[in-house]
Order: C-alpha cells, then sequence, then structure tokens
C-alpha cells in the first residue's frame, strides 16, 4: 500500500520541516519531524493508527503500548479501534500512591506490541521495553511510523527485535520530492545528513555518539527503586520492606526448637528483613509454630525463608513443597532450590508457589569450600532464573550475577570477621558482601545466634550492612 497522501498530509500540518535545526545532541538537522501534533488533526491520528495497524495485523500480540508521549494518542486510537487493551509506561516513576512503572491491567507473559512514532537510534523503543520486560511481559514488535534509517532498526534486530515501520525516511524524501514539496538540494542535503548521522552503535562510521545505553545496574539502585520495578509480589515486598526498615540482614535461625526459634523471630524480628529456617531441624515442629511465626513476620515486617533447597524432579518437589507434615508452601513466603534437576524443578514449584504469591531463589553459588556450584552450572542456573522472572526472585550467590535489579541476591557465609568452620564453611565480611560484591542481603548464622548477647551483634550486623549498601550507593 502508498502512504504518499499520509506523507504529504503530514508534511501539510507542519509534521514534517526543512531548515536548520538544533538537535538535543547539539548538532545541526536540516529535517526536523514532530509528530505531537497530529493529535490536533483527528483524520491523520486516524489514518496513522489505520497504517500502523495495518502493518502488525498478523503480528501476534496481546497488549499495546505506546512509547510516551507522542505515540500514546496513536497506542489509544489503535486500542480503541480494534478494542485491544492498552497498557502505559510511565515517563516518571510517582514517588507516591502505587509506584508502578507500568499502569494498566496485564499479566506477566503476555505479548506486547510497542508503538512509536519515529526510531532513530531506538533507545527511546529500548527505554519502554525494559520496564515491560521487568514487569514479565514479553516484546518481541515494535511499530513506527518513520524510520529515520539511521541504525535504530539495526539495533533493536541485534536485540531480536522486529522492528515494523510505515515509510522510511528515503520513502518520504521521495514522496515529497516528486510532489514538488522540497527541491533537489534540499533532498540531498537531508540523504546526506541521514547517511552522516548513523547511530547504529556498531558503525564504525558512526559520527554521533551512540545511544546512551539504559542503566539498569541495581547495585546502584536503591531497594526502593527496585521494588517498584519487580512484578513478584514477594520480591515487592522484601525489597519494600528492606528500604522501610533499613536492614538487609537475614538471620539463619539454625535453632532446634519450636521455643528457640520463635524467641528469635520475636527478638531479632525487628533487626531483620527475613527469618531463614530450616524448618526439618526442629524436634517438637508442629503447625502452631507456623501459625506464630506467620504473625511475628506481620507484626514485625519481615519474610520467612524456609531454606529447604529442594532438588528433586517436578513433581517430587511440588509434593514436599505442599504436603507432608510442614506444609511450607502455607508459610513460607521464599524457598529455595538447587537446579541440579533441570528447569522442571522450578516447574513443580511454580505449580504450587506462583498462585500463592510466592517467590523461590535458585543456589547460584555456594559458600562451602569445593562447591559444584560455579562456571557453567552457575551460568545455566542464571538462564533458568531469566526464563522464569515471574516465581524465581534471586540468587543463593557470594556476588551479584546479572545486571537485572528484580533479582535479589542474597549471601550466606558472612560474619564480622572472614574465616571459617571446621566443616567447610567460608565466611566472608558484610562490607565485602555487599559493597564490593554487590548481593543485596546477608545471611547470618552462628555470628548471632552464638552471641552472648544476639540482639546487639544483630544491630552490628545490621549497621555494616546498611552501611555498606548506602556507601555503594553513593559510589
Ligand atoms: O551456600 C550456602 C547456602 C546456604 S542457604 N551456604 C550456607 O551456609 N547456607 C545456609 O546459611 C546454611 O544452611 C546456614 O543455615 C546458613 C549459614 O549459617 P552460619 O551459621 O554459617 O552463618
Amino acid at each position: 500500500m502508498s502512504y504518499d497522501n499520509l506523507i504529504l498530509k503530514l508534511h501539510e500540518i507542519n509534521a514534517i520541516k526543512f531548515g536548520e535545526f538544533k538537535l538535543k545532541t547539539g548538532s545541526l538537522s536540516p529535517i526536523y519531524i514532530d509528530l505531537r501534533v497530529i493529535v490536533s488533526y483527528p483524520e491523520i491520528l486516524r489514518m496513522v493508527a489505520a497504517a500502523m495497524w495495518e502493518k502488525v495485523q498478523y503480528v501476534p500480540f496481546d497488549l499495546i503500548c505506546g512509547v510516551p508521549y507522542t505515540a500514546l494518542p496513536i497506542a489509544t486510537a489503535m486500542s480503541l479501534e480494534h478494542n485491544k487493551p492498552m497498557v502505559m509506561r510511565r515517563k516518571e516513576v510517582k514517588d507516591y500512591g502505587t509506584r508502578k512503572a507500568i499502569e494498566g491491567a496485564f499479566k506477566p507473559g503476555q505479548q506486547v506490541l510497542v508503538v512509536e512514532d519515529l526510531v532513530t537510534s531506538g533507545s527511546s523503543v529500548f527505554e519502554t521495553i525494559e520496564p515491560l520486560q521487568l514487569e514479565g511481559l514479553q516484546v518481541k514488535d515494535i511499530v513506527v511510523l518513520l524510520d529515520r534509517e539511521q541504525g535504530g532498526k539495526e539495533n533493536l534486530s541485534e536485540k531480536g527485535y522486529a522492528l515494523h515501520s510505515i515509510f522510511t525516511m528515503n520513502e518520504l524524501l521521495d514522496v515529497l520530492r516528486d510532489n514538488n514539496k522540497i527541491d533537489f538540494t534540499t533532498y540531498h542535503n537531508v540523504i546526506e545528513y541521514i547517511k552522516q548521522t548513523q547511530v547504529h552503535t556498531t558503525n564504525t562510521l558512526s559520527s554521533t555518539p551512540p545511544a546512551k545505553p539504559i542503566m539498569y545496574n541495581p547495585t546502584s539502585m536503591s531497594y526502593s527503586k527496585r521494588a517498584e520495578l519487580c512484578a513478584n509480589q514477594t520480591a515487592k515486598k522484601l525489597l519494600k520492606f528492606m528500604d522501610e526498615k533499613k536492614t538487609n540482614l537475614a538471620i539463619a535461625a539454625d535453632v532446634t526448637t519450636k521455643a528457640e526459634l520463635l524467641d528469635i523471630a520475636d527478638k531479632l524480628g525487628s533487626e531483620i528483613c527475613v527469618l531463614k529456617t530450616h524448618i526439618d531441624i526442629i524436634t517438637d515442629f508442629d503447625q502452631y509454630l507456623a501459625h506464630e511465626l506467620m504473625r511475628l513476620a506481620q507484626t514485625r515486617n519481615f519474610m520467612i525463608f524456609e531454606d529447604r533447597k529442594f532438588a528433586d524432579i517436578g513433581n517430587t518437589v511440588a509434593l514436599q513443597y505442599e504436603k507432608g507434615i510442614y506444609h511450607i508452601a502455607d508459610w513460607a513466603d521464599i524457598v529455595n532450590a538447587h537446579t541440579v534437576p533441570g528447569p522442571g524443578i522450578i516447574d513443580g514449584l511454580k505449580q504450587v508457589g506462583m498462585s500463592k504469591g510466592r517467590g523461590l531463589l535458585l543456589l547460584a553459588e555456594m559458600s562451602s569450600k569445593g562447591t559444584l556450584a560455579q562456571g557453567e552450572y552457575t551460568q545455566k542456573t542464571l538462564e533458568m532464573a531469566q526464563n522464569n522472572k515471574d516465581f524465581v526472585i534471586g540468587f543463593i550467590t557470594m556476588k551479584k550475577l546479572l545486571d537485572d535489579p528484580c533479582f535479589i541476591n542474597m549471601t550466606p557465609g558472612v560474619k564480622l570477621a572472614a574465616g571459617g568452620d571446621t566443616l567447610g564453611q567460608q565466611y566472608n565480611t558484610p562490607e565485602n558482601v555487599i559493597e564490593k560484591n554487590g548481593s543485596d542481603i546477608i545471611i547470618v548464622g552462628r555470628g548471632i545466634y552464638e552471641a552472648s548477647d544476639p540482639v546487639a551483634e544483630a544491630r552490628k550486623y545490621r549497621e555494616a550492612g546498611w552501611r555498606a549498601y548506602e556507601s555503594r550507593l553513593s559510589l
């Protein structure tokens, strides 16, 4: 289909201008395209939306998301005309109220079509794709009115995204020249300018700086900011508690009686963000213990992490998680699993935990001497996590392994002084773990509960962990 008429109309309403325009980058451009003006021309807006729809009519997607602001009315027009739901990305995430980065109703796993007015380097499209993906949504296709042919398509396709454009800069210029809207010199000036200002990031002839990469380095982001980005409710809640309580301390409550465990939860509850249990070492376990732990978790604002280290096939772990005498899924916000059986273990646990809003940690690395959880095993574990971002909320690891703010890294083997025990445990300090290695939570057991004053000791760890977090934020 020819879009000559649409191009001529856009020129008529001054959405396409020729002259000398100073761009954000400081460079001068002989062409300026401002599609914001189309909101004043409903007929043209309708034509644009119809053309975009036609282009992607065979592309599978569940939701439409316009890149703010120019493409929002276009996305809305498409949504209304074809009864397809929309979501919206906030340009600024509110610091009050719901703090959502993506507005609207959606489920993780849904496919989103991104709508943009024009693409140059692709950076504004990436800024929209990233928060969508952080919410568990999938993006494969982007539809734009104009491809400026400055490298955006290549930048997107290198990352696996398909760009569908209604017309390219060359096509637009051809139509305007053929209809005597621009003279030969203007035509050539613009063609030359486009050639000279490629922003394809691997193009060595590029004369403008490449698009600024979107920085989502979790170590320089606050826990609260990360909470906004996470779709998993457990991850969100945990990061919020950490921020509100100013603690990144988890206690490994490796005691063997109900009374001792409840005493730790009661006395240390306000110092910690996570209470980690080994429920199968409790000699007098009953459901009263589970209820009391949940009550304390609610009043003291911490999460319960049952360190069960599941390690069997999916079907078995689902039973171990839900049934038996412990009914772990009923009271533990977080559990963890080894990845040695392959991704089926995640599927099995997810079947039970997902609908309860639970979160899973994968053991990517271990603190013990001679651990086999390293190298390729760790890499494969990260891949499994990335394929299950709705349920996997992070890792047991010695350091931050991925630049994804929604994965929470918890590190065991922590003491104020480094060292080890006689059975292979290796200790690192809170400073090294949080500041140097970029982990998020220190898990401390004997360092606290074996101290003569566990509350005072917990405060020391809490302060050390928080100081390390604050100083890594200020780096
Ligand atoms: O690699 C690991 C993984 C875990 S979850 N190394 C560990 O030590 N843990 C757990 O962290 C371990 O089961 C124990 O509950 C706690 C460490 O306790 P600590 O007394 O050595 O601080």
